[in-house]
């Protein structure tokens, strides 16, 4: 059984992701390492519950949990286009991408009697091939660990086509909820197999939605851009020329395929045992060890996580563009391999809603392995 730590570390580490990275988001320039890390170290010194609003990227994966919970964790799309769409008018100023509005209202208009209509009519027909699709799709990967069958792959592509029907945006989360089902059995130690089986699902996610290698638009050769990054191994004092060529090569587009690949690659980066924490990171004093009552003492080895997670933040809100969504998905990915422990108290405190997502994953949970 996979540990209910993970479902959490996922959904807390997606959640901070969001929220530390709205900040930034589309920032007309990049921001350097150090001044995404000066922010987030001030916003975790602010010691007052939720400075940091979430955005659409939480909300709907919050709705994504609520009807999965309420369906025992099938992926019912009805359920799951009413949920989203409450989500939806419930707070309409979360940052939505623009064609997501007319969606939500589509839907509620025809009162949900066709739950893919809508999205299947955008851009001429073609669906949208934003990412919001796979920005929500953490949750389906932890279902999707635990279903002893692996449905996955079909109630993934049926769970973004109430929104996104493009190709792109398919494969896309279904390459998300993969990194998150895969790096939840992630064995602290071997990277280069954690690759190999995402470049795998790369492969099968472009044959079935029929994505071609080399037409430069596949999920495969970004995977490839991915590996070669990964080979690299910079130093701590070039982590923005790294990112700065991460950023060019992979993308930080508002699009699935500019963003799913980038995310994974920040994920990957800080799971790698030979990966340096940031100097400015490893000597970070957690708030708590001025106020007892926020973060109590911490072993070394939790420690070193929650700095794990910190530098993986950090970088992927240094690359600039999408950068809450970009944040959210790294985040939902190395939070699944390393646990809750990995959240700094501290942090869980500054994010909106840190609580509520906190036991909607602990059901989900107890759905995933009550069937
Ligand atoms: O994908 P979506 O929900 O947006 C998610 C993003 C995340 O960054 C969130 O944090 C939030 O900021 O928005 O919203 P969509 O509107 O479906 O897609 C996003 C954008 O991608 C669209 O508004 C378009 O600009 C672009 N796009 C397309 N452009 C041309 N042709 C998506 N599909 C197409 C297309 O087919
Ligand atoms: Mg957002
Ligand atoms: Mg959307
Ligand atoms: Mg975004």
């Amino acid at each position: 059984m996979i540990p209910c730590a993970k479902f959490r570390g996922c959904l807390l580490a997606a959640l901070a992701g969001d929220c530390l990275g709205a900040q930034f988001e589309f920032s007309p320039r990049r921001s350097s390492f150090r001044t995404v890390w000066l922010a987030f170290d001030a916003n975790m010194r602010e010691r007052r519950r939720w400075p940091l609003v979430y955005t659409d990227d939480t909300a709907l994966t919050r709705a994504v949990c609520e009807s999965l919970v309420d369906c025992r964790g099938r992926v019912e799309p009805a359920s799951l286009a009413r949920s989203l769409t409450d989500a939806y008018f419930k707070a309409t100023d979360r940052g939505y991408g623009a064609a997501a509005g007319g969606v939500f209202e589509d839907l509620r208009d025809a009162n949900f009697a066709d739950p893919f209509g809508p999205a299947a009519a955008l851009f001429e027909g073609r669906g949208s091939y934003g990412n919001g699709g796979a920005m929500r799709a953490a949750p389906l990967g932890l279902i999707g660990a635990a279903a002893a069958a692996a449905p996955n792959a079909e109630e993934v592509h049926l769970a973004t086509r109430v929104t996104h029907s493009n190709a792109l945006a398919l494969a896309g989360a279904r390459l998300m909820a993969a990194a998150v089902r895969l790096a939840l059995r992630f064995d602290g130690v071997d990277v280069d197999r954690l690759y190999d089986s995402l470049a795998a699902e790369a492969a099968a996610a472009d044959t079935a939605c029929g994505l071609h290698e080399g037409e430069a638009s596949s999920y495969t050769s970004s995977m490839r851009q991915v590996k070669e990054f990964l080979g690299k191994h910079p130093a701590s004092s070039a982590v923005d020329e790294e990112a700065r060529a991460v950023a060019g090569a992979l993308g930080t587009e508002v699009t699935a395929l500019r963003s799913v690949p980038t995310a994974i690659y920040c994920a990957l980066r800080t799971l790698r045992p030979s990966h340096r924490v940031h100097p400015l990171i490893s000597e970070w004093q957690p708030p708590g060890n001025q106020n007892p009552s926020i973060d109590e003492a911490l072993s070394i080895e939790q420690r070193q996580q929650q700095q794990r997670l910190l530098d993986c933040l950090t970088f992927a809100v240094s690359l600039g563009g999408d950068t809450d969504t970009i944040a959210s998905m790294a985040g939902a990915i190395v939070g699944a391999a390393l646990g809750a422990d990995a959240l700094p108290a501290s942090l869980m405190l500054a994010c909106e809603a840190s609580d509520a997502v906190d036991s909607l994953a602990t059901r989900l949970h107890r759905v995933a392995y009550s069937s």
